[in-house]
């Protein structure tokens, strides 16, 4: 399998941690689909990361395809001998796994106004677009309090296992972090603060810190 996808994007860092949470191998190719002799759109029509090429050469993009992927081939793995175990991304109960899918998307909106803040934020002063600035801003908030109530209900997001929801929000709020520290994210949502914390100290966390 080869991941093409950026450093800093928190969507391509959901799937690294994943595929390393369920010790499954990849290789990763670094492309900025930003830069002009990026190969993006060579397996992303729509010029995003992340993109996956699967051993069997097929192309898949949107990260929660390539989560929904990876997560049917451990399925299937799981069926044979020697299968890598790991974590499992969403749990068995079909309505307890679509409230995981909701909080994915939730986490992955809020970084989606982020990255419009971002972007917007990149242009010159005098023409940026306030009301935008502030429409996004507004999603990120309500998020993160919607985030907050269902982390404040247990350890976890949605469900009492590690899930993708914990991952996707945890790349999230750390890409906040990094592009957008005077949001101070932290501030008002203790129990995201420490599912966050906890989730920084894993390994498959560790190993895809974004360079500064
Ligand atoms: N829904 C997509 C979002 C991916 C996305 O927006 N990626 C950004 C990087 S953070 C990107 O590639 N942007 C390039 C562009 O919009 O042209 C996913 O989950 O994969």
């Amino acid at each position: 399998m080869k991941l093409i996808g950026s450093l800093t994007s928190p969507y391509v860092r959901k799937i690294r941690v994943a595929l390393l949470e369920k010790n499954l191998p990849f290789e990763f190719v670094v492309d900025s689909p930003w830069e002009t002799s990026t190969h993006v759109p060579d397996f992303n029509p729509l010029g995003k990361v992340p993109a996956l090429v699967t051993d069997d050469g097929e192309t898949l993009f949107d990260s929660n395809i390539i989560a929904e992927y990876i997560e049917l081939m451990t399925e299937l793995k799981a069926a044979s001998p020697n299968a890598a175990s790991g974590l499992q991304l969403f749990p068995n109960d079909r309505l307890a796994a679509l409230r995981v899918r909701q909080l994915v998307m939730l986490a992955d909106g809020i970084g989606d106004a982020g990255v419009n803040i971002f972007l917007e934020n990149r242009r010159p002063a005098d023409k940026q677009y306030t009301e935008w600035i502030e429409r996004q801003t507004g999603k990120i908030t309500r998020g993160l309090d919607a985030l907050e109530r269902h982390a404040s209900a247990g350890s976890r997001l949605g469900s009492d296992k590690l899930n993708l929801a914990d991952v996707a929000a945890g790349c999230m709020l750390l890409w906040l972090d990094l592009r957008l520290a005077s949001l101070n994210w932290r501030e008002g949502h203790p129990a995201l603060t420490s599912l966050v914390d906890r989730l920084a100290a894993r390994p498959s966390f560790q190993q895809t810190t974004p360079p500064l």
